[in-house]
């Protein structure tokens, strides 16, 4: 009996408890009402009297350290749990990622084309002057362009108005820099329009200007070929149409083989095979005078874009107006 009592010993120091399958099972094994130890307590009246308190007494000492062994484990393995207190198994909840608006990655898009031809971005006020919106851009006083219904006037004086186009942006810069100047003004311009799907009273510009000694109408088509060949893709041509704005002499309308057809003909192009995308011409002399460069010394050509009508046909959407809903399911397909 003290022999087996001194084995057990031995048996239950080396054991290795790492999981609560392994604890159960030893606890059944020694511990259970049949187990080693229950077994040990029932032959104690076989021990002489003499060892029998002592005998019992290393039972117990035995019991309580298995116990103990069981309990220490126990107690790691709760805090464990009680650290990750949830289900590894379970799959994450989706994670919507924030998107750019489809109109400020085509504008990202075209500013980083002109930029590595040399252009710097430039950018002003959204509330000008006559001046700067119209006067120093050779619009005559009486220019259509000016009439109520095309621009916002926003107070009484008629001298303060909402601009509408990025071009007081350009006078500004050229007002205070001398030539060379390569710049692409951009932001929100406004005009009194009826809302359509072509047409809305607020909507991005992006307008190019160059200035410098000896600029030609061959140096405009080059940069906006190049333009429109990193925009809609190599294979892209460009024409340009004879058109008038008050601020260029000569003045032109640039159309692109049309994207969608390649030039066959198709319900975008309408069936001419071309697309327009934006105006464009030699600034007029009488505009660099205004901002105080001589035109007898420098020459410049510019032209403006609209981000929206870019956007259109890059993503073929038909209705300018879901720029400006925030309609969540227009703005996560892009
Ligand atoms: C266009 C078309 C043609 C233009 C002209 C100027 C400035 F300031 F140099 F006179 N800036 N942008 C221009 C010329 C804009 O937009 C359709």
């Amino acid at each position: 009996m003290i022999q087996e009592i001194e084995q057990l010993i031995q048996e239950i120091q080396q054991l290795n408890i790492n999981s609560t399958e392994e604890a159960e099972s030893i606890r059944v094994k020694y511990l259970s009402r049949k187990g080693i130890l229950a077994q040990l307590f029932s032959k104690i009246g076989t021990v002489p009297a003499s060892e029998r308190a002592k005998t019992g007494a290393k039972l117990n000492a035995i019991k309580q350290l298995l116990q103990d062994k069981i309990d220490t484990l126990q107690h790691s393995l709760s805090e464990t749990t009680a650290q990750f207190d949830f289900d590894f198994t379970l799959t994450s909840k989706p994670f919507h990622y924030g998107k750019l608006h489809p109109l400020t990655l085509v504008e990202k898009e075209v500013i980083q084309i002109f930029e590595h031809m040399g252009y710097i971005v430039a950018e002003g006020p959204e509330i000008e002057t006559d001046w700067y919106n119209f006067s120093a851009l050779n619009f005559e006083p009486h220019h259509p362009a000016r009439d109520m219904q095309d621009t916002f006037f926003i107070s009484l004086n008629p001298d303060v108005l909402l601009r509408t186009h990025t071009s007081s942006v350009q006078v500004r810069v050229m007002e205070k820099e001398r030539p060379p100047i390569r710049i692409v003004a951009l932001g929100r311009v406004y005009r009194n329009e009826t809302i359509t799907a072509r047409a809305n009273c607020l909507f991005h510009q992006l307008e190019v200007l160059y200035v410098d000694k000896n600029v030609s109408m061959a140096d405009l088509k080059r940069d906006l070929l190049h333009f429109a060949q990193e925009m809609f893709g190599k294979h892209t041509k460009i024409r340009l149409r004879a058109s008038y704005f008050p601020f260029t002499e000569v003045s032109a309308e640039v159309d692109i083989s049309c994207t969608i057809c390649g030039g066959k003909g198709c319900n975008v192009c309408k069936h001419t095979g071309w697309v327009e995308i934006l105006g464009c011409g030699m600034v007029d002399p009488n505009v660099l005078n205004n901002v105080g460069i001589n035109s007898e010394e420098y020459s410049g050509f510019a032209a403006g874009l609209g981000i929206e009508r870019i956007a259109m046909l890059k993503y073929q959407i038909n209705d300018l107006r879901l720029f400006f809903e925030n309609d969540i399911r227009f703005l996560q397909q892009f």
